[in-house]
């Protein structure tokens, strides 16, 4: 089976009637025969568009990106996605570059890094310093440097997707991906890719400082379970903070002044308790967490170990009584890409 018949191309789209169609027809010269163009109901003819140029279309029920990617997967069967915008901004050619790591099986996810080749005009100032703001605090937060979480150009295995928690709706899609991917301790890698501007005509969705909003708000709400004393402590270290500084002025102007303020004492002293107590919560969260996740990994390594015994089991008894039949579902995806990844190698490098 040749690596295109593998994979699935998704390009979730709204309104990209200008680009949509040089987008469909890039990854069909390249033998990817699988293209879903998921639509989030464009009032142009992006619609029509995508299925002329030889795309598979639905239209998704709820709203936003996010929605159209997590609607995509029942529609998907293929055992690797490959996600891009329907904006013209990421070349087709650069495809194999990015599936190597999942046929090789060096990683499971893959981001795209947009900063390694950006074209000029194809991000304004404004969204470089805000991606460069959210990468650092992803960096800091989810102690994993991917350098550019939210990429739109994404591969994966269908499997490692089905095993995150996404409920982002809109942009913050991407976000969510990398979270939970350092959550789940998929293996992630980030290859260089060429980031194109948008053709003149066609019209972004993004709205960068509501958007950008929301990315930031999101990262710092799913802190709570990647890193919780971040999450509580950033608040609790706020709040003792203001206690000792209200305190420090309470104490102050009595030995200056030799005036006493009751009321900013309590409010100090309740900050301070306050502030203590987030600390002291977020390193407990932080312990249970901790061993929450130890523990994930050796039920992942006793599934993986199991599936291994039950693949070698069904080799044993396979030859000959039709197993390739059934089996292949469970059992041939690590045999491909053993076997892609050797193909490939000779050709690509
Ligand atoms: N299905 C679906 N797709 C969407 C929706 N909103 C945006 N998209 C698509 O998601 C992709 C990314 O959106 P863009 O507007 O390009 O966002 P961006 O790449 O961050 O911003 P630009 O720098 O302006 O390109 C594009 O293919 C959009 O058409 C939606 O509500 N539903
Ligand atoms: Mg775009």
């Amino acid at each position: 089976m040749s690596r295109q018949e593998e994979v699935c191309i998704l390009v979730p789209t709204y309104n990209e009637a200008e680009t949509i169609t040089a987008v469909v027809e890039g990854y069909r010269e390249r033998g990817f025969d699988d293209v879903l163009v998921m639509d989030g109901g464009s009032t142009d003819n992006t619609q029509d568009l995508a299925a002329a140029a030889g795309a598979r279309v639905r239209e998704q029920r709820g709203s936003g990106k996010g929605q159209a990617v997590r609607e995509a997967m029942e529609y998907i069967d293929r055992s690797v996605v490959l996600m891009v915008d329907g904006d013209s901004t990421y070349r087709a050619d650069e495809a194999d570059r990015m599936l190597d790591p999942i046929f090789t099986g060096r990683a499971e996810h893959v981001i795209g890094n947009r900063f390694a080749n950006m074209q000029s005009g194809a991000m304004t100032r404004l969204n470089q310093v805000g991606n460069r703001i959210i990468n650092r605090a992803f960096r800091y937060i989810h102690g994993q440097n991917l350098v550019d979480i939210l990429s739109g150009y994404r591969a994966f295995t269908r499997d490692s997707f089905e095993t995150l928690s996404l409920s982002a709706e809109g942009f913050g899609i991407e976000t969510e991906l990398a979270v939970e991917c350092v959550s789940h301790s998929i293996q992630v890698e980030v290859v260089p890719i060429t980031y194109e501007p948008r053709p003149e005509e066609s019209e972004t969705n993004l709205r960068p400082v509501r958007d950008g909003g929301n990315i930031i708000l999101r990262l710092y709400q799913m802190a709570k379970t990647n890193n919780p004393l971040f999450y509580f402590g950033s608040v609790g270290a706020t709040s003792a903070f203001v206690g000792v500084m209200l305190a420090g002025y309470v104490v102050y102007d009595y030995l200056v002044s030799g005036i006493s303020h009751s009321v900013l004492a309590l409010a100090a002293g309740v900050a301070l308790l306050f502030g203590v107590q987030l600390v002291m919560f977020g390193v407990l969260s932080e312990l249970i967490v901790a061993s929450n996740r130890r523990q994930t990994q050796q039920l992942e390594r006793i599934v993986d170990r199991l599936e291994r015994v039950d693949s070698d089991e069904s080799d044993l008894l396979g030859d000959g009584t039709g197993r390739s039949d059934s089996g292949a579902e469970n059992t041939g995806e690590p045999e491909g890409v053993v076997d892609t990844d050797a193909a490939d190698r000779s050709e690509g490098d």
